[in-house]
């Protein structure tokens, strides 16, 4: 199982390290998914349940999707702003940052301040193009960050109970896109038993997150309609302008998925799909079967992720980048 990792530091030394810590930092990715808040929660309520007089706190510098409402214990998740107003930045130096499914520290966004206050930092990650931007980084090729925590409940000798089962659940499932993804492994499935035997509902998460609102559906039937395909490279695109946003009333976290929705049109070998951001930037994700590595293609825009399902943002416009995307396949 410990094959597919890099870094400079094994888990069970990130264990020492955090059982030597009393002021922990936890930090996901802005845009945050299932897995970056799946896997912040649940490694929280690990080191909680370790020792509950450890001050853990969780900062993630940006809106979280709607459907976390659903889980009370967001409420321990604090804006960068919160997190300034209940900490002296400058006067109090934590023990340890730590980041959780972060490919760079672009990433962090603000949140990258408290990692500069702190004495150490830890870099926990499972995307194939992570920068090992922290002091401390363990790389591992795995489904997920949630999959990749499993271990720690041996390191830190807990016994897995459902609060934290459930959140491990939720970013498995996000990840695997309920494991459909060519990413589940005989692992995760012995994870995701231990899972759904510590209590985890299934059927409960799988609906909070994969629920699907009404704009929302009124949008998938936008962009069937209006996607461009190109049947010679198995390429469907999709392009929406802020513009269009106004006009269906839909926010950024209404379009995760879309991407994915697009290669599921038969025959597609790829996918793009690309969102104007309010300062005029683009933000695109790919997804790939088993002709591309997205991995690599978003790098020509600067950024990366996995070999089936990587993104970038990029100052290109939606013309540029399709034609950078035509020299590369
Ligand atoms: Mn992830």
């Amino acid at each position: 199982m410990k094959k597919n990792f890099r870094g400079n530091i094994m888990p069970k030394e990130i264990g020492e390290k955090i059982k030597k810590s009393k002021n922990i930092v936890l930090t996901a990715h802005i845009n945050p998914d299932g897995d970056a808040l799946g896997s912040l929660l649940a490694f929280y309520f690990m080191i909680k349940k370790f020792d509950n007089k450890k001050n853990v706190q969780i900062v993630v510098d940006d809106k979280l999707p709607k459907y976390m409402h659903h889980f009370e214990d967001t409420k321990l998740i604090l804006s960068y702003e919160k997190f300034l107003q209940e900490n002296d930045l400058k006067n109090k130096k934590n023990d340890l940052f730590i980041s959780l499914d972060c490919a760079n520290e672009e990433r962090y966004q603000k949140s990258v301040e408290i990692k500069k206050q702190s004495e150490n930092s830890i870099n926990i990650d499972h995307h194939i193009s992570n920068t090992e931007h922290a002091e401390f980084n363990y790389i591992e090729d795995i489904c997920s960050t949630c999959e990749l925590l499993y271990q720690f409940l041996k390191i830190f000798g807990i016994e897995l109970d459902e609060r934290i089962a459930k959140y491990m659940y939720l970013g498995i499932i996000n990840d695997t896109g309920n494991f459909r993804h060519d990413n589940v492994t005989e692992h995760t499935f012995f994870v995701c038993s231990k899972l759904i035997g510590a209590g985890a509902d299934n059927h409960k998460i799988a609906n909070i997150i994969f629920a699907v609102s009404e704009k929302k559906i009124d949008f998938f039937g936008e962009v069937y309609k209006n996607k461009k395909i190109d049947h010679n490279y198995g390429f469907a695109y999709y392009y929406l302008t802020q513009e269009k946003m106004k006009e269906l009333g839909i926010e950024k976290d209404d379009t995760d998925g879309i991407a994915e929705m697009l290669l599921k049109i038969e025959g597609m070998e790829i996918s793009l799909f690309a969102r104007e951001e309010v300062d005029g930037s683009v933000k695109g994700s790919f997804r790939a079967n088993n002709k591309y590595n997205v991995n690599e293609l978003a790098q020509n825009f600067g950024g990366g992720g996995h070999i089936k399902a990587a993104g970038f943002r990029t100052e290109l416009t939606f013309d540029e980048i399709v034609k950078k995307v035509y020299e590369k396949l």
